[in-house]
C-alpha cells in the first residue's frame, strides 16, 4: 500500500467515525463541520436543512460509498411498469416523437475537452449495460425494470472530462426537470444513459428516447426526455445553486437508497 492510500484510508476512518459520533449524538453541526472540510456539503445545504442533509450526503458517501444498487432477475419486472406524468405534448416533442427520434441530441458541454452531441444511434452503437434495478418514487410506489444505455462514466471518459469536474447537470426537453449528480454517482458503473428498456426501446411514458438511470437515489433523479449534460465544478451557475430544481422546491438533492 502506497503513503497516499494509507493516509486516505487513516482520513476516511477517522472521518467516519466523527460522523457516526456526531450523528449518535444528535450534534449534527459537528458532522457538518468535518464534512464541510472534505467537500462533503451537499448544494441544498440551506437553513434549517443544512445538518440533516450534510449529514445524510456526507454519512451516505463515507459508510455506503460505491456500493451497488440491488439487482434483480428479470423474472421479478414489473408487467406493466408504472409510467409517472404525462409526456411532453409540446410541438418540439411531438415532431421529435413522429419522426423516431431522428434529430434527437444528448449534447455534452462544460468542463470536458470534446465537447459535443450524440444522436440515439450512436449511443446505442457503443457498448451498454444491461441492469434490472427498481425506480422507487418518493410519493410511495416504485416498480422494477431492466434498463439498458451507455453507463455514463464511459460517455464521460470519451469527451474527455477535466480531473477538476465536480459534478454532472443534466436537463430535460422538460424544463423543469433538471437535476445533478456527484462524481461518486456519475461515475457509478450502474448510472446509465438508459436507451432501452425491458429488452425493447424506452418507451415513451418512460423518457423516450434517453433518460438518465441514477438507481443509488430516488426516482426523481432519473431525470426522462434527456438532452443535456453540463460538466461542472460548481453548481452555483444553476438555477438558484441548490442543485436541482426539485431542491428548490424541499426535496433533496440527495436522495440516496
Ligand atoms: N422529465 C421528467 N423526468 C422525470 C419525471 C418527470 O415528470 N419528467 N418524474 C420523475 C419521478 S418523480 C419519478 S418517480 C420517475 C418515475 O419514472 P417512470 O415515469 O419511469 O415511472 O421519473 C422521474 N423523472
Ligand atoms: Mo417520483
Amino acid at each position: 500500500m502506497s503513503d497516499s492510500t494509507t493516509t486516505t484510508t487513516t482520513r476516511r476512518n477517522w472521518l467516519r467515525r466523527s460522523l457516526l459520533l456526531a450523528g449518535g449524538s444528535t450534534s449534527a453541526a459537528v458532522a457538518a463541520r468535518v464534512a464541510d472540510q472534505y467537500g462533503l456539503v451537499p448544494p441544498d445545504a440551506r437553513g434549517i436543512w443544512a445538518p440533516g442533509h450534510t449529514l445524510n450526503y456526507a454519512s451516505h458517501r463515507l459508510l455506503a460509498g460505491d456500493a451497488p444498487a440491488r439487482e434483480f432477475t428479470r423474472d421479478q419486472i414489473s408487467r406493466p411498469p408504472h409510467a409517472n406524468g404525462k409526456p411532453p405534448s409540446d410541438a418540439e416533442y411531438v415532431r421529435h416523437r413522429e419522426s423516431g427520434f431522428a434529430d434527437w441530441r444528448l449534447r455534452i458541454e462544460g468542463m470536458v475537452e470534446r465537447p459535443g452531441e450524440f444522436s440515439v444511434a450512436e449511443l446505442r452503437a457503443m457498448p451498454v449495460r444491461s441492469q434490472v434495478t427498481q425506480v422507487a418514487c418518493e410519493e410511495g410506489w416504485s416498480y422494477i425494470a431492466e434498463w439498458t444505455g451507455v453507463p455514463l462514466t464511459a460517455l464521460l471518459e470519451r469527451v474527455g472530462m477535466t480531473p477538476k469536474a465536480k459534478y454532472v447537470v443534466y436537463h430535460s426537453i422538460q424544463p423543469r426537470w433538471w437535476d445533478s449528480i456527484d462524481m461518486y454517482d456519475a461515475l457509478h458503473p450502474q448510472t446509465l444513459v438508459v436507451c432501452g428498456m425491458n429488452g425493447g426501446t424506452l418507451p415513451v411514458g418512460h423518457g423516450a428516447p434517453l433518460r438518465l438511470r441514477v438507481p443509488r437515489q430516488l426516482g426523481y433523479k432519473s431525470v426522462k426526455y434527456l438532452t443535456r449534460l453540463t460538466v461542472t465544478d460548481s453548481l452555483e451557475g444553476f438555477g438558484k445553486g441548490m442543485g436541482s430544481f426539485a431542491a428548490e422546491r424541499g426535496y433533496a438533492w440527495y436522495s440516496g437508497i
